[in-house]
């Protein structure tokens, strides 16, 4: 059986179980040729993997100290963090070293097939949204600033639109001058409803109180929720975000259904102290990993899964609005491990 074949298998039967029958279940809204882009958006880590691969992996290669070091160094390059990158390797070593397997092409599976054993571990891989029919489902975005909110949040919009959803917009950033134009431009062009402030610097929790009162009222399937930029070390600032989680309960308490930390793929393991931070004010039921696009350390995934094991619930990859796909591990693999030289024949 090939190395592909058996991955996914085991990615299978890890996949979600089907929950109750009130969960609206989302088909990746995405067309075909975004495939293209997605592959395009996973290029740097894509070749940064491979390429490394291949030049410490070769005919005749040693297997000694120096090529388990290189491994080392490739995995921490790729953003996989040192805790992860210290267990995949002792369990390469296991096999690779332990076995005496010195057939290359052997070496490279076992790579691979390690490192995914190891994301999936003890993981439900649970990407799907928690929405729910009948109700007004309210999505709250936030994170440190600049890190793609806004956008994101456009491209939810969409998708959430083209599984035939009736979604709108609070634009809870009553902060940052030109942030309501910048969510209104995105509602125009997308043809979405949109709450927005009354004047400059209101209250954001009373905007968001008042949109998602709004929107239930109109009933809308789901609520997306921006909200500022907000350095997790601002203590004013992340009590003003746990004001807005709150005075969302206040009006039902089985919202936000998700509150999704919008994380920054390009600042690497300092992301990973953003979520403690941020998990410490509110309850994160799941990470958006956006500009997966301008990095190699793709390997990311692995550090936010040891730490938290939080549900990666969406990739971006661009600042297009289709730039967006719900976390699939299984075409994660495929796009990091394109071109890789001898499994191409065995797909
Ligand atoms: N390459 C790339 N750029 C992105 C992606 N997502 C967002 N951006 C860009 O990042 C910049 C900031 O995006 P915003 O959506 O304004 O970020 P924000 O978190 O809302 O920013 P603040 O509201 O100021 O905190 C913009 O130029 C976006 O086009 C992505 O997935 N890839
Ligand atoms: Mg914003």
């Amino acid at each position: 059986m090939g190395i592909f074949k058996k991955l996914f298998d085991k990615v299978k039967n890890l996949k979600q179980k089907k929950s109750n029958s009130e969960n609206l279940f989302l088909k990746d809204g995405i067309k075909k040729n975004n495939a293209a882009n997605f592959d395009h958006g996973l290029k740097k880590t894509n070749n940064f993997f491979v390429n490394s691969l291949n030049k410490i992996i070769y005919k005749d290669v040693i297997v000694n100290d120096e090529f388990f070091h290189k491994i080392e160094e490739t995995l921490l390059s790729m953003d996989v963090g040192s805790y992860a990158t210290d267990k995949i390797i002792s369990a390469i070593k296991n096999e690779v070293k332990f076995q005496n397997i010195e057939n290359p092409n052997l070496i490279k599976q076992i790579i691979i097939d390690k490192l995914f054993v190891y994301y999936i571990q003890d993981t439900i891989v649970q990407t799907n949204l928690n929405l729910k029919t009948n109700e007004t489902n309210v999505i709250l975005f936030f994170g440190v600033n600049g890190v793609g909110k806004t956008t994101t949040i456009a491209k939810v919009a969409n998708f959430l639109q083209k599984n035939n959803l009736k979604v709108c917009l609070v634009a809870g950033d009553t902060f940052r001058a030109g942030a309501v134009e910048q969510l209104d431009l995105w509602a125009k062009k997308l043809d979405i409803k949109i709450f927005k402030p009354t004047k400059l610097n209101q209250d954001p929790a009373s905007v968001i109180y008042d949109g998602v009162k709004w929107a239930s009222e109109n009933k809308f399937n789901v609520v997306l929720c921006d909200t500022s930029g907000r350095l997790q070390t601002k203590i004013n600032l992340m009590n003003e975000l746990k004001k807005i989680n709150n005075v969302i309960k206040k009006f039902d308490p089985n919202q936000p259904c998700e509150s999704l930390l919008v994380v920054d793929a390009t600042i690497g393991q300092s992301g990973l102290i953003q979520a403690k931070c941020f998990s410490e004010v509110v309850k994160v039921s799941g990470i958006v990993l956006t500009k997966i696009d301008s990095t190699s350390g793709g390997g990311i995934i692995f550090a936010i899964k040891d730490n938290f094991n939080l549900p990666l619930k969406f990739l971006c990859f661009g600042e297009k609005v289709e730039d967006i796909e719900m976390f699939d591990l299984e075409k994660f693999i495929k796009v990091m491990l394109k071109n890789f030289s001898f499994l191409e024949e065995e797909e």
